[in-house]
């Protein structure tokens, strides 16, 4: 399978995160993506491919445009307010305060377009946000032209990010822009298996009222795990879309036994579905040694995933999204990708 891989994400980097309580550098880092596209070549899994530049309609489709325009003001208006360094949200519209007004200030913006304080930028993020974009829909492109998969390099992630908001390492949410893509291009209805150990709220929030795009999604329960505010099997849905959303959480601590048999689930939700295309939000901090989070995958697990995946049969786009142990991400980000080859 080709892979899609911008350098550009490379700018995005030297960011700091809160960390409960200390600023540390941020876990999402440049050196996930290099290790990824590393592995990806020693195991000759396919050609390494630079994304074409796309526009951003189709993003203006599944976010607010004028969240979308918002991003790339950040760091001017961060520097014009007389600041440096990592630009981070730390005040928000909750309940009881004005959603419905955006205020002025870059700080004040940062917090209405946000929902936590992990969405930080620095001089090349932006550039590394649309690259990771185009990232998603080049590898979108390369399914919808016939291609039985595709895996699409992205970074910074996505899920985390909605409509109208970033949060959680994510800005625009690749997954959901490539599955519109491929709304638009052919495939009437579209699945999306999100693996990630945290749940795809931004995605969830997207698609939640519509049929035509199923979001099935494994995660640590958010009763005990970020992103805490969504992600309960509860939530199936709302109107046109009632049923088409499906949250399987898990209990930390959840290992190959319990998660297995999680995807096996949702695989049966998704073959029933019978979609034309499926995204795969592929976050592999899942891992056993991940260092902020909490289940047991081994790295023998991964490749198993993939063989289960691809017993779907479905064109399928696979999506980087989390995995924070950066030593064994390309074993087992890659791992997945061989297994569905295999299988
Ligand atoms: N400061 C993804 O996996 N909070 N995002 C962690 C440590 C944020 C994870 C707390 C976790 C976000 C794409
Ligand atoms: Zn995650």
């Amino acid at each position: 399978m080709k892979t899609i891989f911008s350098p550009r994400h490379a700018g995005h980097a030297g960011n700091v995160e809160l960390d409960a309580n200390a600023i540390v550098p941020a876990y999402e880092k440049p050196a996930r993506a290099e290790i990824v596209r590393a592995r990806v070549e020693a195991v000759g899994l396919g050609p390494v491919l630079e994304p074409a530049v796309h526009d951003l309609a189709t993003a203006r489709k599944v976010h607010k445009p004028a969240y979308l325009d918002f991003l790339p003001t950040v760091c001017p208006e961060w520097e014009k307010a007389g600041r440096s360094g990592t630009a981070m949200p730390y005040v928000w519209p909750t309940r009881g305060l004005r959603g419905d007004v955006e205020p002025r200030s870059i700080e004040a913006r940062l917090g209405f377009y946000s929902f936590d304080c992990g969405a930080t930028f620095v001089g090349g993020t932006w550039d590394a946000i649309k690259s990771s974009h185009d990232v998603a829909l080049t590898a979108a492109g390369l399914v919808a032209a016939g291609e039985r998969a595709a895996f699409a390099l992205c970074r910074p992630p996505g899920h985390h990010a909605g409509s109208a908001f970033m949060g959680g390492y994510c800005y625009i949410n690749n997954a959901a822009v490539a599955a519109e893509w491929l709304r638009d291009n052919g495939a009437a209805r579209v699945s999306i298996l999100d693996v990630d150990y945290h749940h795809g709220n931004g995605t969830q929030e997207i698609f939640y009222a519509r049929a035509d795009v199923q979001v099935v999604s494994l995660h640590a329960d958010p009763l005990a795990e970020y992103p805490y505010f969504l992600g309960h099997a509860d939530e199936r849905g709302a109107g046109a879309g009632d049923g088409f959303n499906h949250n399987l959480p898990l209990p930390l601590g959840t290992a190959w036994a319990g998660w297995g048999a999680a995807l096996d689930t949702a695989c049966g939700l998704i073959a029933a579905q019978r979609p034309d295309a499926l995204v795969v939000s592929l976050g592999v901090d899942t891992f056993e040694r991940d260092p902020i989070s909490r289940f047991r995958l081994t790295s023998a697990d991964y490749p198993k995933i993939g063989r289960r995946i691809g017993r779907l049969a479905l064109p399928t786009l696979f999506v980087m999204e989390g995995g924070y142990a950066v030593e064994e991400i390309g074993v087992n980000a890659v791992g997945v990708l061989t297994g569905f080859e295999e299988g």
